[in-house]
């Protein structure tokens, strides 16, 4: 990225005589950006907002193919309905919180929503596109990609300010506001988008939001990993980790054989070469996930069983337990299982690190693990699952989930090999 740090500097160089409404005309040379942003629905949680960042990587390579200099903005994360500690302000938290941006850097361009203010010369959003399904279905029964400018389905999540623009949640930035919105019917992958925002639209910033309706342009391909690899966590959340490993789970990298490079482009771990450190590492799913009394979650009581003839089988007297369970039934857990090992933010922690920070602590201890099981088709942890491909684990000891107590038949989770 060479090219764009030398870029950024000219632009500066040529912008900063001009009022920063001017700026965004600059076009110096080979260095006239357009933006991507985009937003998901806002239910959804954490780690499928992480799958559909691919999604978007993916549609900017796609972009950036045929010449025009794309960027994506990373939206702000915040006010999502798991982060619920109370007292904590959780709101425009920025990507280089939670994730390394030079990480990110290396796979594609992007940068935060308040460079994008900067640089962009104030909070205006060109056009807004909101994505949605057809209205009438998939036509005779025949799936096909499409893309087309419909009318609005559902009720639109903007209204027009007096002057004409158009105000939004805009993760909380209450000045931002867009100059232009239409809804858009896709169907299909991400870059089918892509002949939409070169030929019919020329702005220079244009937002997708309900970004989670488009797929992935090719799932568990060579791009789907460069992306996925890319999302190193944060060093910060890392080293947190990492020492309380060492303190609680007798677990260091030299003895576990997790080795881990800064630079996600230089990792290649074999497949088995990783022993993880002496513990079962549990991601127990519940709230939302036995609410609905789903047959393929397990009770309490079906899930520690599990554990323990697991804990028996791979000779793992610790066990390390991920888990979103409420006060009492983390009461009930701790009853079954007194010996269970968590990791409990303090306070001050929790401020630093957020629900978010917290979360990402819980898979990286979990990701080191010498057996992992996870909860049926969590997105936390199928997270996981990839974190420990990555980090060269036996494929044996890691796409494993909890079955309901009376589920006939309990499918477990698929291997997706790393395409490198
Ligand atoms: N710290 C922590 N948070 C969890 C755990 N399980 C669930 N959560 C929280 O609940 C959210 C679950 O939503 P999501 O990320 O979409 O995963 P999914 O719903 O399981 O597919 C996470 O983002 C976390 O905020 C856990 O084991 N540890
Ligand atoms: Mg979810």
């Amino acid at each position: 990225w060479n090219l764009l740090t030398i870029c950024f500097l000219l632009l500066g160089v040529v912008a900063a005589p001009l009022a920063a409404a001017e700026t965004q005309r600059v076009h110096a040379g080979f260095c006239y950006f357009r933006y991507l942003l985009y937003d998901v629905n806002p239910p959804e949680g954490f780690n499928l907002r992480r799958d559909v960042y691919i999604r978007m990587a993916s549609l900017v390579k796609t972009l950036r193919t045929a010449g025009d200099d794309w960027v994506l903005v990373l939206p702000p994360w915040g006010r999502l309905y798991h982060w619920q500690s109370p007292n904590i302000y959780q709101l425009r938290i920025p990507w280089g919180e939670f994730f390394s941006l030079t990480s990110l850097q290396a796979n594609v361009p992007v940068m935060e929503y308040e460079e994008f203010i900067a640089e962009n010369g104030g909070p205006f959003i060109d056009q807004v596109l909101v994505l949605q399904n057809y209205a009438e279905g998939w036509t005779d029964g025949k799936w096909e990609e499409k893309v087309d400018e419909r009318p609005c389905i559902e009720k639109l999540m903007y209204s027009k300010d007096k002057q004409g623009y158009y105000r939004g949640w805009f993760w909380s930035y209450e000045e931002t506001r867009a100059r232009n919105l239409t809804c858009i019917s896709a169907q299909g992958h991400a870059s089918i988008m892509a002949p939409v925002l070169q030929k019919n639209i020329t702005v220079t910033s244009v937002m997708l939001d309900r970004a989670e309706t488009l797929l992935h342009d090719h799932y568990a391909g060579k791009d789907y990993w460069d992306t996925r690899r890319s999302m190193v966590f944060a060093k910060h959340l890392r080293l947190i980790g990492d020492d309380f490993r060492a303190k609680h789970l007798n677990s260091t990298d030299s003895s576990d054989h997790t080795f881990y490079s800064e630079d996600w482009t230089r990792m290649q771990a074999k497949l088995g070469s990783a022993k993880g450190g002496p513990y079962l590492g549990v991601h127990l799913r519940r709230k939302d996930f036995i609410w609905g009394h789903r047959e393929d979650v397990p009770t309490l009581k079906g899930a520690v069983k599990k554990m323990r003839s697991l804990m028996k089988k791979h000779k793992l007297d610790r066990v390390f337990v991920a888990t979103d369970a409420d006060g009492e039934e983390l009461k009930e857990l701790k009853r079954y299982l007194p010996e269970m090992v968590q990791f409990e933010a303090s306070t001050e922690d929790l401020e630093l690190f957020k629900d978010g920070g917290v979360a990402i602590i819980d898979q990286w201890i979990c990701a080191h693990a010498r057996f992992f099981i996870g909860t049926s088709v969590s997105t936390f942890s199928f997270r996981i699952h990839e974190e420990r491909e990555i980090l060269g684990f036996d494929p044996k000891t890691t796409y494993n989930r909890f079955c309901g107590d009376s589920e006939k038949e309990c499918e477990q989770p698929t291997h997706w090999k790393i395409v490198y």
